[in-house]
Parts: C-alpha cells; sequence; structure tokens
C-alpha cells in the first residue's frame, strides 16, 4: 500500500511539471507577443499626432533627424496637414486617413490644417 502511494505521488508530481511545461509553452508566444505588440505600441504612440475636435495632439512634439511623425484624423470632418514652410503637405485627410511625413533635417516645422488655419502645430527636429 505504501509503494502505491509513493508511486502515486510520483506520477502527481511529474504531472504537475508536465502541466507546468505546458502552460509555459503555451503562453510564451502569448507573452512575446503582448510585448512585442506593446514596444510597437509605445513607438507609435510618441511619434502620432491625432487631430480630434479641430485640435492637433500633441500641438508642439520633439523628435530626433529621421524620425518619421504620422498624423491620424479622427473628426468626422476632413482636415489637411500643411507645413508653413512648404516642406510638406497631406491630401485631404478624410475620418481615419493618416500623413506621414520623415523629418531629415534638424529644425522646427509649423504646420496648420489647410481647410481650416487656426489650427496649428509644430514640429522641433533635433
Ligand atoms: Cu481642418
Amino acid at each position: 500500500m505504501r509503494i502505491l502511494i509513493s508511486q502515486f505521488r510520483s506520477v502527481a508530481a511529474r504531472f504537475a511539471v508536465s502541466r507546468a511545461l505546458v502552460v509555459a509553452i503555451l503562453l510564451g508566444p502569448v507573452i512575446g507577443a503582448m510585448l512585442a505588440f506593446g514596444a510597437v505600441a509605445a513607438q507609435d504612440a510618441t511619434n502620432v499626432v491625432t487631430i480630434d475636435n479641430f485640435t492637433f495632439t500633441p500641438p508642439e512634439l520633439t523628435v530626433a533627424v529621421g524620425t518619421t511623425v504620422k498624423w491620424v484624423n479622427h473628426d468626422d470632418i476632413p482636415h489637411l496637414v500643411v507645413n508653413t514652410d512648404k516642406a510638406f503637405r497631406s491630401k485631404v485627410l478624410d475620418t481615419d486617413d493618416s500623413f506621414s511625413y520623415t523629418f531629415a533635417s534638424v529644425g522646427t516645422f509649423g504646420y496648420f490644417c489647410a481647410l481650416h488655419p487656426h489650427m496649428v502645430g509644430k514640429v522641433i527636429v533635433k
């Protein structure tokens, strides 16, 4: 009887280990994907200017040379992103449309919406 119990414990212990292994194997890619998604999301968040309620947010963004900034229109009316010095100009951005521009030189790049010129923002490239 004692032998039977110790055999049972050994089987139970092995089962616990294998179950932990299965959980680890299953969760590995999930956690990896979550980390990768988090990294991408974090990177995106810093370089995105959202357009909402006739406002560019953040109104002032500081980035390093070579950074791509993406403007996304969340308003239900169209907007544009036009650089004051004509370095870049988006097409008309409808709801959820986006425009990206890569800043290749240092400077301060003011921009506005050609349809609503009171909407202004700037990107400072260092
Ligand atoms: Cu506009």
